[in-house]
């Protein structure tokens, strides 16, 4: 049997960041995999989480909708028959619902195969004091479903933070343990808890998508002969946009920076060809990370969220500009 965790948490606070660090300090002996289901319809974390020598499926255009449509049970399937994994670390979109999942991973056709442990979530204490994040249903189902609370970002987290997360865990914690932590620097033995919550949830359905979901793994994809193309999806008050770009398109560096830090949205991710090599951007709010290395990327992929309808055509035109000849 699999081992297997739900790492969960609202949008940008530390899921993939936590399954990096895990995935770094793993028994060397164990194989790991990893199935990512993501908001947009252009999947990022895949391509954030591709060096880490998981096994790694990843199933964009996520949503309560669809996370247990067709596309994540081919995907689950997948990783515990053919890569027969020590452990399993599911990280489901920061925007949906945990109950679908939970009771996925809970039917009885996956008895004989996962071991279902602890439910992580991840929280940024800052998330507790924005009022749309905290007055959204998942959100605080997600934290209501958790077997522990992983209270990242610590080095950001201000007195009055601190202070809301307090009284959030002294009035609704019931005793789960809160970890504090910087950049998902949890110890694996979290990993072993047992699975003890046991709140009924209810699942709220609101989601539209601009191709249908089953096509989401489509969108992993560029069709031969196109160079580029973008995908929208909203739903639960949230618009994204992503575009994915032919494995010969470059980008200017410094201008994609400062295009990533720039942007008027709330969150940016992608994996992108600069001249140097790719470029890793991940920026939530004003926590901004890069990261290089020296071999390209097999593609360019590049995705915004926000919490209001965004100007995505001039957001491309300026991002097109950034192409180099
Ligand atoms: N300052 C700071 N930034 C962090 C910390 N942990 C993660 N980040 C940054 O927060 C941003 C989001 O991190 P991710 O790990 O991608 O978050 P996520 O929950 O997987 O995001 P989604 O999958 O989009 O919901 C990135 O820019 C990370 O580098 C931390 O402890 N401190
Ligand atoms: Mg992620």
């Amino acid at each position: 049997m699999t081992k297997t965790n739900l790492i969960t948490g609202f949008l940008g606070s530390g899921k993939t960041t936590t399954i990096l660090h895990l995935l770094a300090n793993k028994p060397k002996d164990e194989v790991w995999a990893v199935l990512v289901n993501e908001f947009g319809e252009v999947g990022i974390d895949g391509a954030l989480l591709a060096d880490s020598r998981a096994l790694i499926k990843e199933i964009p255009g996520g949503c309560i909708c669809c996370v247990n449509g067709l596309p994540m049970q081919v995907g689950l399937n997948t990783l515990l028959r053919q890569g027969k994994p020590d452990r399993l670390l599911i990280e489901p979109t920061g925007l949906g619902h945990p109950k679908q999942i939970l009771d996925l991973l809970t039917a009885e056709v996956y008895q004989p195969w996962i071991d279902l442990k602890a439910t992580l979530c991840l929280l940024d204490p800052r998330q507790l004091l924005v009022s749309k994040v905290f007055n959204n249903q998942n959100f605080r189902d997600q934290l209501a479903a958790a077997d522990m609370i992983i209270a990242n970002k610590q080095d950001n987290a201000d007195a009055a933070s601190l202070q809301a997360l307090h009284s959030w865990q002294q009035q609704e914690s019931d005793g789960r343990q809160v970890i504090y932590t910087e950049r998902g620097a949890i110890s694996l033995t979290l990993l072993d808890e047992a699975r003890l919550n046991q709140r009924v949830l209810q699942a709220s359905h609101e989601h539209t998508h601009s191709v249908k979901p089953q096509q989401g793994l489509a969108a992993l994809s560029l069709p031969e002969h196109q160079r580029w193309r973008r995908n929208l999806n909203s739903g639960q008050g949230y618009f994204a946009c992503g575009w994915i770009f032919d494995a010969d398109t470059q980008f200017d560096t410094i201008g994609l920076l400062e295009w990533a830090r720039l942007a008027p949205v709330g969150r940016v991710k992608g994996v992108l060809r600069i001249p140097e090599g790719l470029v890793r951007i991940n920026r939530q709010g004003s926590d901004f990370h890069i990261e290089t290395q020296s071999a390209p990327p097999p593609d360019s992929r590049i995705e915004l969220i926000n919490d209001e309808l965004s100007d995505w055509n001039a957001l491309q035109s300026a991002l097109l500009k950034l192409r180099l000849p």
